[in-house]
């Protein structure tokens, strides 16, 4: 099985497009599959701050769902629109207002599509990927080493939002502590969930969220190759969110 991880999409949906051209895939009825079927791993975050989260949402869930040649594990943003769409009381804030605009200017007949589509993708995906013939570990904001094999509330939470500690930096960012450094599992664990300006090599770790919606990079981390792959963003950059 040969893999390529895609970092944090966030409705950067022209990015995406660009990135699987540059990955080497072939377009066939607007999707992308590749000659040596090469399976393409969301890492999460597929929404929310971009320009295009409900079209994103359709692909992916093409690709996910219906085509069944694409991995998808969700993100913290995916779990909140998520709760969104079932109905909990959830604030429109931090990214998650431009999806919702997206969607409330649906005719409801799509907007009912849309839903449906998410809410199914959610239910149907794990909450990280465990990949063996190929030694690789895929997760959202990452995995403590003896966190893989459990799925409990800890470990969600972890997954999700990382090393989190509960306290804040003045800024208001929450600090996290760096699980990487003290990973020393001989399998890969490829995450996002925090903007690099560069991928983030640690150990046998990878963090590939390079900060397209903030207008740096779109990341696929390729394995068995081990491989990089980058297109640049068209958004404006935003420097304060690469502080890491
Ligand atoms: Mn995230």
């Amino acid at each position: 099985m040969k893999i390529d991880v895609i970092g944090d999409v966030h409705g950067c949906l022209d990015e995406l497009k660009a990135l699987f051209d540059k990955l080497e895939y072939e377009w066939k009825d607007g999707m992308p599959s590749h000659p040596d079927n090469r399976v393409p791993v969301f890492v999460g975050d597929i929404t929310d701050r971009g320009p295009a989260s409900v079209e994103t949402i359709r692909f992916v869930y093409e690709l996910v769902m219906e085509r069944k040649s694409a991995r998808y594990l969700p993100g913290n943003h995916c779990n909140k629109l998520y709760r969104y769409f079932h109905g909990n009381p959830v604030k429109e804030q931090h990214g998650l207002e431009t999806t919702t605009a997206e969607y409330k200017a649906l005719p409801p007949e799509e907007r009912e599509e849309v839903r449906d589509k998410f809410m199914e993708l959610m239910d149907a995906s794990p909450l990280y990927l465990e990949i063996p013939e190929i030694d690789a570990v895929i997760a959202h904001a990452g995995i403590r080493q003896d966190y893989i094999g459990q799925h409990g509330k800890k470990v969600k939470t972890f997954v999700l939002y990382g090393d989190i500690t509960g306290e804040k930096h003045e800024d208001g960012r929450p600090v996290r502590r760096d699980w990487a450094q003290s990973y020393q599992g001989d399998k890969w664990i490829i995450y996002g969930h925090t903007p690099t300006l560069e991928p983030r090599f640690v150990n046998k770790t990878v963090n590939i969220d390079t900060g397209c919606v903030f207008g740096n990079k779109l990341t696929a981390f390729r394995l068995p190759e081990e491989a990089i792959v980058s297109v640049p963003s068209s958004m404006p950059f935003v420097e304060e969110k690469f502080r890491y």
